[in-house]
């Protein structure tokens, strides 16, 4: 299969007088390809901040954010100090894969130049926080002398490409992770910026006129997300991506790919044209037809997406705007072949099997438990030193995933002893001792780090859950699992809006809380309490989670439950979110 019409330099951006556009717009058609004024402000010893306001923008295209630590904010401001200014770096991790030699190096960074933390984020990355910036250039280069990078992590282009972590669960596994890295290396911008700032490589002559194949000068008008999923199990959120892969299976043979367009999280509360929406599936293509499709796909999002209102920016909203048969049929203009009709899968879960599980070949996979994702030593429980003794010693890979745990994958039946035993000493051994409320729970970072939380997510979600614990316990459900998920705003980097109860941040200390979504990701949930309080929130669950235990049907999931009892209304798509 070709690539009938590969995107040039003619987005929509030029057709357009940049005035007329989102700021953010001007900003990159001015960055000479994402170079921007970050290579000075590195260097300006005047302040820990990258000066200026364009930078900060430019900057997350190459896996970095500014960010200030908002514990210290007040206090700073009162001694009239400039805020406490550290950088957040995000590794681009194709698939969440990686060797223990990098782990190595990874967490020798953490520990030097970051907060001593390693963040497993939900999209299946490493994240380091408080990263300095005297300290920025080291930590990127050596991170790049792992032979990883951080280009394409954040900014307005294809972000971290997920893919299924479970190589245990079928031959096709095998199959659908190459495909991760070839997309994500298809999609990667193709500036010599990254390599000039933070590499010193020596600037291209006429940096400024280098050519962006895939986007363009002014790249895409927001984020762009995809994702490959390997069924039964959901658990990358398929229908929460962009763009989603769902690989179909002929016996061991990888026969294609089911795609899916149009999903996406983020909304902003009392803005009711915003919403989070789940991914059409479209059709299917084979294997060899997977990067043309998201070459197109994201060609149309960078030339019909709205470079206006970056919170109507995300390609569900030029989905929902122009109609999915007019995007099907631009699709299918551009590749110059159409996609065949989708074929029948299933899903039965989102979440992580936990502890050993034993693949095809023979070798073992151990999936550690890390609530929220935040790789650390704490009293009791010392897992940043237990993963690390696990690397000096592994002969497999780490497959990072997105619920924010770490498969140790590819164990030989005679190093499985020595795993548990590191695991045990460390505390870290047999996550089954959690309660399986807790194990299908994901926060994210929010407080202190994120510029954006408007309440605690991942420092308060283990509290509460222990709350929740006591209600389903007392009523037989302790071996039940719901699906919680908290983020500290709207914005749903935990993807709260597909889970059976979900949260999301208003104020300190005050949540929405939403009921319904579907056990395996399959839909969205409902408002259900609106800026609550602690002592609200469990006033108002426990009633419905003893009834669930009372009344529900058999094998009845929680968020199925809610709905036909009548607790919220079903929500059949993102537009009826806000009704
Ligand atoms: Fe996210 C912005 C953290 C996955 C939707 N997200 C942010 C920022 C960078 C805040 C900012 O812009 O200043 C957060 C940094 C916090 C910090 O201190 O680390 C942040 N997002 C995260 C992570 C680390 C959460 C986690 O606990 O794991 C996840 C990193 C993923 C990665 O490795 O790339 C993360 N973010 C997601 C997801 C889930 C997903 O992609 O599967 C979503 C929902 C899906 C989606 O995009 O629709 C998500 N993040 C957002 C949004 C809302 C986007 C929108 O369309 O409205 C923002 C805000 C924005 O872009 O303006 C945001
Ligand atoms: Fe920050 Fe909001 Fe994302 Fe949480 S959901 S990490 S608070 S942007």
């Amino acid at each position: 299969m070709t690539t009938a019409h590969r995107g040039t330099d003619r987005s929509r951006d030029l057709s357009q007088p940049l005035e007329r556009l989102h700021p953010n717009e001007t900003i990159k058609a001015e960055s000479r390809y994402l170079r921007g004024s970050i290579a000075e402000g590195l260097v300006d010893p005047l302040t820990g901040a990258i000066p200026g306001d364009e930078a900060p923008q430019i900057l997350k295209f190459h896996g970095v954010y500014q960010q200030d630590d908002r514990d210290l904010r007040a206090e700073r401001r009162r001694q009239k100090l400039e805020p406490a200014y550290q950088f957040m770096v995000r590794v681009r991790l194709p698939g969440g894969t990686c060797r223990p030699d990098q782990w190595l190096k990874l967490d020798a960074l953490a520990r030097e130049h970051a907060d001593r933390t390693l963040r497993l984020t939900t999209r299946q990355t490493f994240q380091f926080h408080g990263v300095l910036k005297r300290n920025l250039k080291e930590t990127i280069q050596r991170i790049n002398a792992t032979l990883l990078d951080t280009i394409g992590a954040c900014g307005d282009d294809n972000r971290g490409v997920m893919c299924s972590p479970n190589p245990d669960q079928s031959a096709v596994h095998a199959q659908v992770y190459p495909l991760a890295k070839q997309l994500s290396d298809a999609l990667l911008p193709r500036t010599r910026a990254y390599h000039e700032i933070w590499l010193d490589e020596t600037p291209v002559a006429g940096g400024d006129r280098e050519e962006e194949p895939i986007y363009g000068r002014t790249y895409l008008p927001r984020k762009f997300k995809l994702a490959l999923v390997v069924p039964p199990i959901n658990d990358v959120d398929i229908y929460t991506q962009d763009l989603g892969f769902i690989a179909i299976a002929d016996g061991e043979r990888l026969a294609g790919f089911n795609v899916s367009v149009g999903g996406g999280m983020g909304r902003t509360d009392n803005e009711p044209a915003t919403y989070p929406r789940l991914a059409d599936v479209i059709g299917f293509c084979a294997p060899e037809g997977v990067v043309a499709v998201a070459e197109q796909v994201v060609g149309i999002q960078r030339d019909y997406g709205d470079r206006v209102d970056r919170k109507h920016a995300r390609l569900k909203y030029t989905i929902d705007d122009r109609g999915l048969e007019w995007f099907c049929d631009e699709l299918h203009r551009r590749l110059g072949w159409r996609l065949a009709d989708a074929r029948p899968f299933r899903f039965d879960t989102n979440s992580d099997r936990y502890g050993w599980s034993k693949a095809l070949n023979g070798h073992w996979h151990y999936t550690v438990f890390v609530e929220n994702g935040r790789v650390r030593d704490a009293e009791g429980l010392q897992l940043m030193t237990a993963l690390r003794e696990i690397a000096g010693i592994h002969t497999g890979e780490f497959r990072l995933t997105p619920n924010q745990n770490v498969i140790v994958a590819n164990v030989p039946s005679e190093h499985r002893s020595q795993i548990e035993r590191i695991l045990e000493g460390h505390g870290a051994m047999n996550p089954a001792r959690q309660s399986v409320l807790r194990r299908h729970a994901v926060a994210c970072v929010a407080l202190p780090t994120c510029g954006l939380a408007m309440a605690e997510s991942e420092r308060y979600l283990p509290s509460l859950i222990t709350k929740l614990e006591a209600i389903a316990s007392s009523c037989g459900l302790e071996r039940d699992p719901i699906i919680i998920r908290m983020s500290g705003c709207p914005n749903g980097c935990s993807r709260p809006y597909v889970a059976e109860i979900g949260f999301t941040g208003r104020a300190p200390g005050r949540y929405n809380v939403y009921l319904g979504g579907g056990f395996h990701g399959q839909r969205l949930n409902k408002l259900f309490l609106d800026n609550v309080g602690e002592a609200q929130i469990l006033d108002a669950l426990a009633p419905v989670i003893r009834r669930y235990a009372a009344e529900r049907l058999p094998a009845e999931r929680f968020g199925d439950f809610v709905i036909r009892v009548g607790y919220v209304k079903e929500v059949r798509a993102g537009r009826e979110f806000n009704d």
